[in-house]
Order: C-alpha cells, then sequence, then structure tokens
C-alpha cells in the first residue's frame, strides 16, 4: 500500500498528510465471564467542603478544563458518577473483553445491550450481574446513546479515533468559533496532549491485523472512493509488539468497548495522570451531582455517593464558587433541563436542552465473497476510513469485527450530515429528562451512507449483511456513540461556554457542539475545551 495523493484529501491532522476518522464500533460475540471486579476505596469530596471550582464529570472536557485550573493554581474537585477502574478484578485484568463481557461491561444492566445484538442471526446478549459497569446504553424514546461512565469518561470505551475536522467543514462545526485560534493553537494543543498518532504505512500493508482493513481499503478503490488513514491514540508500537507477541495484547485480543486493558492512550494516561501530577486535584469516582443551586458563596452543590449496584449510600452537600458541566452532552443536557425545570436555575435560558443531534451514527454490514476474507484476526482499532463527504454526505470507517473467526464481512460505522436535532425536556410526571429524537429521522443517515456503500455493492457484486442489528436488518438506525449539543455554545452559554443568567456556571464538554463534528467528536471537544478554560482563567479567575 502506499499513502497516494488520491487519498490525500486535506483532513487536518496531527501530520502533513490528511485524514478523517469513523469510531471504534465493535462486535460483543458474548461468552459470559463471571468475574468479580474489586471495588476500590478512593479518597472522596467531604460533605460540606466549601471548595473554589467543582467540575462535574471526568471525560474530555472535564479533563482539559480540571488540568488547566490546577495548572493556573486552582484547587479542583472533579465528581465522577462511574469507577475509577484503576485496580485489576479477579483475573487480573481492570477491563473485560469485548467477546466475554461481564457485570465490569455495561451501566447498572442485568443484560447486556450490545451495539451489533445479532450474529449470524442469532441475538448475542447475555444476562450479567447489576454493576457499575464501564459501557452505559442510555435508552431514550427513539435512540439508544451508548456512553463512557468513569475517571475518563467516553475515553475509557470509546475507539481512539482521533481527528481533526477539515477546515473548510470548520463552519458547520462551531460556527460562532474563529478557525484561525483553533486551527493554529488548539487543535495542535489538543492533539498534543491526547498523544495522537498513526499507524506505520508498511506495517498495515503487511500485518494480518488489518486484512480486514486492506479490504475495505481495496473495495473503496474499486469504486473510485477517496480512502483516508485515520490517526488514533493507539500505541501503535504497542501494537506491533503486539502482533510479534512480545507484550500481553490488548487491540489484537479484541479490547475496546469495555476498556482497553495496554496499548490505548485514554485520559487516565493524557490529561489525567498530568491532573494527578498537580497534586490539586481530588477526583471522586462514583458520585453522581443531582443538584446545583445559587448559595452564599456561589452554588451549592448536591452529590449522591453510590454503592456499586448503583443506589445512593450517602448525600454529601458541597459549597464551589465555580461549577463547571462536564458530563457529557446527555449528563450535562439532563442536568440543565432538570434544574431549570424543578426551579433550582430557573434563569437559564431557553436553549438549554436544544440542538441535539447524533453526529449522523449509522452502521452496517457487506457480505464478501468467499475469495475476499477479511481475517479471524482484527485489530480493535480501526485505522481507515472512506471519505464521501463531499459528494454523498457520508464518512465511513472501515471497522472491524474481532470475533475471532472468519466472518467474511466488512462492517462500518459511517458519520453522516444530518438536519435532524431533538430536545431535551422534563417529564415531570415521570421525574426524568425525555428526548424527542425520532428513529426515523436516520433515513438521512441511511441515505447519506448508501452512497457509499450501494455503489461498492454494485461494483464488487455483494450484498448487505442483514444479520447483525435483528433479522433481516441492514441498518444500525437505534444508536450513536457521538451524542453532541444540548447547551449549544453561544445559545445555551456565552461563545466560552459560560452559562446565561448565572455567573460562575460553566459547560466544557459535548453538549457545546451543535449536533455535528462532521467527523468523530473527541479532538474537537478537547480543542473546544482547551479554547474556553484559558479564556475563562484569563477573565473570571
Ligand atoms: P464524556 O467523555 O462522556 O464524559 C462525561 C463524564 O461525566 C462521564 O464519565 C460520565 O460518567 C460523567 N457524568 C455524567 N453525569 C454525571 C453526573 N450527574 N455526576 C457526575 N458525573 C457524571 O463527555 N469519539 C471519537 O472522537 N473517536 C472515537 O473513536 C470514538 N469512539 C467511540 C466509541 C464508543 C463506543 C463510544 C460510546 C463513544 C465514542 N466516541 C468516539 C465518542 C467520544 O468518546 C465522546 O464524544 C466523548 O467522550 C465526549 O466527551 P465529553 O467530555 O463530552
Amino acid at each position: 500500500m502506499t499513502h497516494t495523493t488520491t487519498c490525500d484529501n486535506g483532513f487536518e491532522g496531527p501530520s502533513r498528510r490528511s485524514f478523517m476518522a469513523g469510531t471504534g464500533s465493535i462486535l460483543g460475540a458474548v461468552a459470559l465471564g463471571g468475574v468479580a471486579p474489586v471495588a476500590r476505596a478512593a479518597t472522596s469530596i467531604a460533605d460540606a467542603a466549601v471548595v473554589p471550582a467543582l467540575v462535574i464529570g471526568t471525560g474530555y472536557g472535564g479533563s482539559v478544563t480540571a488540568l488547566r485550573l490546577a495548572q493556573a493554581g486552582v484547587d479542583v474537585h472533579m465528581v465522577e458518577m462511574g469507577m475509577a477502574w484503576d485496580t485489576p478484578g479477579a483475573d487480573g485484568k481492570i477491563f473485560a473483553n469485548t467477546t466475554t463481557p461481564d457485570q465490569r461491561s455495561f451501566w447498572l444492566r442485568t443484560r447486556t445491550k450490545q451495539p451489533l445484538s445479532n450474529f449470524l442471526g442469532f441475538p448475542i446478549d447475555k444476562t450479567i450481574p447489576k454493576y457499575t459497569g464501564i459501557l452505559d446504553a442510555e435508552e431514550f424514546a427513539g435512540i439508544t446513546v451508548y456512553q463512557g461512565r468513569g475517571v475518563g469518561g467516553g475515553s475509557l470505551v470509546n475507539g481512539g479515533m482521533a481527528v481533526t475536522p477539515k477546515r473548510e467543514n470548520f463552519a458547520d462545526v462551531l460556527p460562532t468559533v474563529n478557525p484561525d485560534e483553533m486551527y493554529n493553537t488548539y487543535y495542535p494543543r489538543a492533539n498534543a496532549e491526547l498523544g495522537v498518532g498513526l499507524i506505520r504505512p508498511a506495517w498495515f500493508d503487511t500485518t494480518d491485523a488489518y486484512q480486514y482493513a486492506r479490504v475495505g481499503r481495496k473495495h473503496a478503490q474499486r469504486s473510485n472512493f477517496p480512502y483516508v488513514f485515520v490517526p488514533t491514540v493507539y500505541d501503535w508500537n504497542y501494537m506491533e509488539q503486539e502482533a510479534a507477541g512480545t507484550v500481553p495484547k490488548s487491540a489484537l485480543a479484541g479490547e475496546i468497548l469495555y476498556g482497553n486493558n495496554y496499548g490505548k492512550k485514554s485520559l487516565q494516561k493524557s490529561y489525567i495522570s498530568k491532573i494527578r501530577a498537580t497534586g490539586r486535584v481530588t477526583i471522586s469516582p462514583l458520585h453522581r451531582v443531582v443538584s446545583v443551586v445559587p448559595a452564599t458563596g456561589g452554588y451549592k452543590v448536591t452529590i449522591e455517593q453510590l454503592n456499586t449496584t448503583g443506589d445512593p449510600i450517602a448525600v454529601k452537600e458541597v459549597t464551589a464558587a465555580k461549577v463547571f458541566f462536564a458530563a457529557g452532552s446527555v449528563g450535562t443536557s439532563k442536568l440543565l433541563v432538570k434544574l431549570k425545570a424543578t426551579g433550582a436555575l430557573p434563569n437559564l435560558n431557553g436553549e438549554v436542552g436544544k440542538g441535539w443531534g447524533d453526529n449522523g451514527n449509522v452502521m452496517c454490514g457487506r457480505a464478501n465473497h468467499l475469495w475476499d476474507p477479511t481475517g479471524a484476526l482484527q485489530s480493535s482499532i480501526p485505522t481507515l476510513g472512506i471519505d464521501n463527504w463531499a459528494a454523498g454526505g457520508a464518512f465511513a470507517e472501515v471497522a472491524p469485527l474481532p470475533t475471532g473467526i472468519e466472518t467474511y464481512a466488512s462492517f462500518y460505522l459511517s458519520i453522516t450530515r444530518t438536519p435532524n436535532r431533538a430536545q431535551f425536556t422534563w417529564n415531570a410526571a415521570a421525574g426524568k429528562v425525555d428526548l424527542n429524537w425520532q428513529t426515523a429521522w436516520k433515513s438521512v443517515s441511511i441515505n447519506a451512507a448508501k452512497t457509499i456503500f450501494d455503489k461498492i455493492n454494485s461494483k464488487e457484486g455483494t450484498i448487505y449483511r442483514t444479520d447483525l442489528f435483528g433479522v433481516y436488518k441492514i441498518w444500525g438506525d437505534h444508536l450513536t456513540y457521538h451524542p453532541l449539543g444540548g447547551a449549544v455554545l453561544n445559545k445555551a452559554t456565552d461563545n466560552y461556554g459560560r452559562l446565561q443568567g448565572y455567573p460562575g456556571l460553566y459547560v466544557t464538554d459535548g453538549s457545546l457542539i451543535p449536533g455535528c463534528t462532521v467527523v468523530n467528536p473527541f479532538v474537537t471537544i478537547t480543542a473546544l475545551a482547551e479554547r474556553n478554560i484559558e479564556k475563562i482563567i484569563a477573565t473570571d479567575f
């Protein structure tokens, strides 16, 4: 393989080559393990504490914010509803394997809810003990939103695709942000801090682990689609050593969706390790923020401490001068919508809860001919994408199906252009927040994805797989990995994430982004958080 100029179509990235990506989207073929994880006692925030800055959530937005505040000399308390994920279970591993989900795998479910629910027509979900596991499949009426739970947020479970959008598309992503400052300063800063890097092309060309991606590339080329190499936060040297058999396997053992034990540079290895080194930040896992109200000295924050079956075992009330909402698009939106509707923060403006999108996510598989095997060994970290954004509004990640057996399947997660945006609202009768997304809205995304796969199927004489999302169901249109929006920048907040109506309250996560990042979102979330916190430290502290 060569990095031909045909694949170099101008995506911004950590090198001069051009890249774009999809998302780690993985099959979990199940054989339920019974590994008892070890709960960890963590030093946590004290009841009645008075703190200068409290950060709700430990994903990308929260980690950037906490690091920069601490480096500026501010003592920070991070509150995280999920577990610490720093202690091995009885099997010696912190994280469960994708092929053998156990209680560590899902957030408070008694049955797995794997993104690919079926294989060869058979349902593959399994019973598991209820536990504060790592992957939340949060169900709203029209969509299941997958999210990471624990110290590190989505970085614990995601595919590690670290993509900077093409600059010419940036106005669609964050229309009120100056692209010069993002592309000159904050995207480079985010890429450097996250440790973004590229596969070695010669290794890509020869390793068994990316045969599936080479098949994807060949099919894209034969239909004249540009393909792009995707930068990631996986340690590529480590993966080559995995293949050589000199280190414990991680990506090459199919680890990803329920955590990655070795090679992926999750936030725990990047921002959060720097956060710990400052000595100024307390992180409280298994603590969930349930309320924020104005109080003398700032805001009274009510926090429930959880046990590992999700039950509150203590309630703490803390006073924080400044509060940063970094609970993710869904978490922050749900909190703000509830707090506005129930009178805790009544002056939040009417934009709160609006502008939510799914980044146009849709999945599908193709059935290859028997002479086109995709390989029994598949790296769980995708690194190749097919780009039809300009012509058809779709970018498709060539994703793995790390089942350990030859499937003759090509599997894809597409990010598509879609105008549909949903709203979170408070359902007083049920005491919960609803989201009015409709499954039918995904038809726009399916049509965009078909601009790629109909053409490839026609050229290759192949068909869609119908066995991955149910019985005779082609499209994975029931889910998203990329929730975005709900507290949109310059609408619910000012142009730096300050919540309108409440000085000292900020939003700093994916809820600022109005529904689509054109590519995978976490580099943009990180870069935006870097931009915003720099301004806020300069002006508000
Ligand atoms: P996030 O990382 O979700 O962090 C929010 C944190 O807040 C979580 O740890 C929550 O547990 C915590 N939290 C929520 N509510 C509360 C509360 N009330 N109190 C205390 N804590 C709370 O937010 N993106 C990419 O760019 N590339 C990929 O390859 C990719 N693959 C993905 C694969 C999967 C399976 C999934 C689920 C996501 C993937 N994503 C990917 C999306 C990416 O992980 C996501 O956009 C970011 O993690 C969002 O970052 P935030 O900081 O907004």
